[in-house]
This record gives C-alpha cells, sequence and structure tokens, in this order.
C-alpha cells in the first residue's frame, strides 16, 4: 500500500452535510492512506501520530472532493453537427429527422461501429472529463436498441474503467427510444428486456435507466423494464418528465429510484415523492440550452421539500453534446438559479448519492481519497467561470 501523506496548507471544502453546505476548513489538512482517506481537519489540529508522514504542500489552493459526472452517453458512435447545421439553417425537427437525423442516427452509426472503434471515439470525452477533476463518471446505453449494440456499447463503458484512472458506473439504457420500423410495446418485451437480462448475466450493468416521454415510452411500458430491473436486484433511474409530464417522476419514485433525470416539466407533488423517496433530482442544463427549452427545473419546490439536487452534463451526441462539467455548473446556476454551493454539491455529494455510490463525494475519514485540486481561493469561482477549468492537481484513489 502507497505510504501515507498529509496534503497541507489548502482550504479545504470538504461538501459534508454540515455547515454552510461547503463545510470549509482553512488551512486544512487531509491524511490519506492507500486509497481511503485518514483524517481531515485544520493543519494545527493534525495529530500526532501522522506528524512522520511526508507533507505534500499545495499552498493557498482550494481543495474539494473530485468531480462525479452522473449522467453521460459517451459511449456513441458518428455525431450530429450536420443536424445542428441543417436546424441552424432553418430546417425542422421534421426535415431533420426526414433526413435521417435524431436519435436514429446514431444508432445507425452506433451499431456500425466496432467495440473498438467505440471505445477510440470515447476516449478523449472521458479524457476531457479527467482533465476537469472528474473520477467518478455514469455511462449509459441506449443507442443500439438491439441486445448485440446495447451490450457492445456496455464493454465499451467497462474497459474504459481499465485504461483510465478512473471510476465507471453502468447503466442500461435500451427503453431509450423506439427503433425504426419497431411497436414501443414489442419492442420492450422482445428486444428491451432480454438484451437487459443478457448484459445482466454478462456483469456490464450497475443500474436500469429509461426514457419516459411522449418521443419515447409511457410509464406502463418504463414499468415492465423495472419490474424485470426489480427482479434482478438493479438500482433505477429515470429520464422523467424532460419535455411534458407523463408521470415518469412519480413513477421513479414509486421503484425508490436513485435519481430522476431532467424534471423540467416536475411538480411539487412529484418533489414530494421525491423527496419521500429519498431519490435525488439530476439536473441536466446541456439538453435544456440546447433543444431552447423554455420551463426550468422547479427547483424552489426540490429546495422546499428537501430533495437532493445533482448536476450531470448528459453528454450526448444530440441534445446535450456538453463536454465540461464544470460548464454545466454554471448553467445550472445562471439558467436554473442554483446556488455555487448547490451546484458544487451537485457535482460530489448529491451526484455520489445518484449513483448509489456511499464512499465518495465528500472528504471524511473513510472516503476514497478521490480529491481536486484549484486553482481557485472561492469555491463559487468552480460555477462562476464560464468554460475556464482551473484545475491544478486531481488525485484519483491516493495517487497524484
Ligand atoms: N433525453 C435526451 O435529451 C437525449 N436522450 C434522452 O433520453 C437525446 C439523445 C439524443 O438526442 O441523441
Ligand atoms: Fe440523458
Amino acid at each position: 500500500m502507497a505510504q501515507a501523506f498529509v496534503l497541507t496548507g489548502s482550504r479545504i471544502a470538504t461538501l459534508n452535510e454540515a455547515g454552510d453546505g461547503y463545510g470549509l476548513i482553512e488551512d486544512g489538512a487531509i491524511v490519506v492512506e492507500g486509497d481511503r482517506i485518514e483524517w481531515v481537519g485544520t493543519s494545527r489540529d493534525l495529530p500526532n501520530v501522522y506528524t512522520d508522514c511526508p507533507l505534500k504542500d499545495f499552498g493557498p489552493r482550494l481543495v474539494t472532493p473530485a468531480l462525479i459526472d452522473c449522467h453521460t452517453h459517451i459511449v456513441h458512435g458518428g455525431n450530429r453537427a450536420r443536424e445542428f447545421e441543417m436546424r441552424l439553417n432553418g430546417a425542422s425537427y421534421e426535415e431533420v429527422a426526414r433526413a435521417g437525423g435524431g436519435i436514429v442516427s446514431t444508432v445507425a452509426a452506433t451499431r456500425g461501429a466496432s467495440e473498438d472503434a467505440l471505445l477510440k471515439t470515447a476516449l478523449p470525452r472521458i479524457d476531457a472529463l479527467i482533465a476537469q477533476g472528474v473520477s467518478t463518471v455514469e455511462i449509459k446505453s441506449g443507442y443500439g436498441l438491439d441486445q448485440d449494440t446495447e451490450i457492445k456499447m456496455l464493454r465499451v463503458a467497462r474497459t474504459l474503467e481499465s485504461v483510465r484512472p478512473i471510476t465507471v458506473v453502468t447503466s442500461f439504457l435500451g427503453a431509450h427510444a423506439v427503433p425504426a420500423g419497431s411497436e414501443a410495446d414489442a419492442y420492450i418485451d422482445e428486444v428491451c428486456i432480454p438484451a437487459l437480462r443478457a448484459a445482466h448475466a454478462e456483469g456490464l450493468v450497475d443500474a436500469v435507466d429509461g426514457f419516459c416521454e411522449g418521443i419515447a415510452f409511457d410509464t406502463p411500458q418504463i414499468s415492465r423494464v423495472f419490474d424485470v430491473a426489480t427482479e434482478l436486484g438493479l438500482p433505477v433511474k429515470l429520464h422523467a418528465e424532460q419535455l411534458s409530464h407523463l408521470g415518469g417522476t412519480a413513477l421513479a419514485a414509486r421503484y425508490g429510484a436513485l435519481s430522476a433525470d431532467h424534471v423540467e416539466y416536475a411538480t411539487e407533488a412529484d418533489a414530494e415523492a421525491l423527496a419521500h423517496s429519498g431519490t435525488v433530482a439530476v439536473l441536466l442544463p446541456g439538453a435544456f440550452y440546447t433543444i431552447h427549452e423554455t420551463q426550468a427545473p422547479p427547483v424552489q419546490a426540490f429546495r422546499d421539500a428537501g430533495v437532493a439536487m445533482a448536476v450531470g452534463t448528459d453528454w450526448n451526441p444530440g441534445s446535450s453534446p456538453l463536454g465540461s462539467l464544470l460548464l454545466a455548473m454554471n448553467m445550472a446556476c445562471t439558467l436554473f438559479r442554483l446556488t455555487p454551493s448547490e451546484a458544487l454539491a451537485g457535482t460530489t455529494r448529491n451526484a455520489a448519492r445518484a449513483l448509489g455510490l456511499k464512499d465518495r463525494g465528500v472528504i471524511a475519514p473513510g472516503r476514497r481519497a478521490d480529491l481536486a485540486i484549484w486553482d481557485v481561493s472561492d469555491p463559487a469561482e468552480l460555477s462562476y467561470g464560464i468554460g475556464i477549468n482551473p484545475l491544478h492537481t486531481r488525485v484519483f484513489g491516493g495517487d497524484l
């Protein structure tokens, strides 16, 4: 096991539950042993037992938990820049769709790409997130919509964790869209659910997701997928109330989902349901921005009900080609009126909760030593900057 060391000299935002939301410690010290945090506090209170440990003084910088992107689709083939240009040249969504655009085009590109090709295009995306201090990333399937390709996507997600210093958490998203030529109910029963069983049997699935929306699946169809997830002992999460109110958020709460994501059209009653089930509301400002949505999530209702809020990039080739979790934090503040403290909690403590991970997301004894050291003094600078990356050093599992 690597020798213990003491990280000193900096301001620490522990993001623990208590205090001002940041859990700030001035002139703090963190004792790291192996891949865990042993102790955290002020330098003057460092216990004698650690005084012989090597010091690593990062000076007047800010230390936070490493960031967690709890909602991405970074494994996919092709890109949708052409349809972006078509739309800006006045083409309607229908004309784009008729030209083969939309999720359908990404499905075709993903089906046609080899596992190696998908890995090759995903590596720069995961490297971009690592460069911003991300240590844990959730990656979904959902662009195969057939068993072989859904499994191919999840294998690539697992491979990413073996070739990069990062934790990958996978979500099966077979219920993402109805493939061309298929009927929704038949697709759920004859393709999606068998693919979920096969992917689970191969150890590729950490959670099960779905897209509950008029252009995707209704609550009865999502329920059939969630019933199988429950039978397999897998947690669930749901893209819910993104474009309309279909009852997805309430459904997610009924299943005790880890998270309900997008939730622009969630109601106060939905917020109460999420609070009761302990489900995290994952805010995805990148999609809201890209599709020019006007209905912001009911952030004040989530606050009033005590719903934990997380923030993710939703990095996908269509509705959110957003490659920066720091920019997602800025957008969550500017577009959804989150405070900088809520935005940072949304990419650390609450993002860990949205993934069901209890061993990270705050700086506290026993948690993973996943840390980010920033060239800033005020934690608000992390959300304040637009397209600015002040990362100085990322510590992954205790490794500098
Ligand atoms: N919601 C979205 O915004 C994306 N998927 C989903 O469930 C759209 C994905 C795409 O446009 O490729
Ligand atoms: Fe998404």
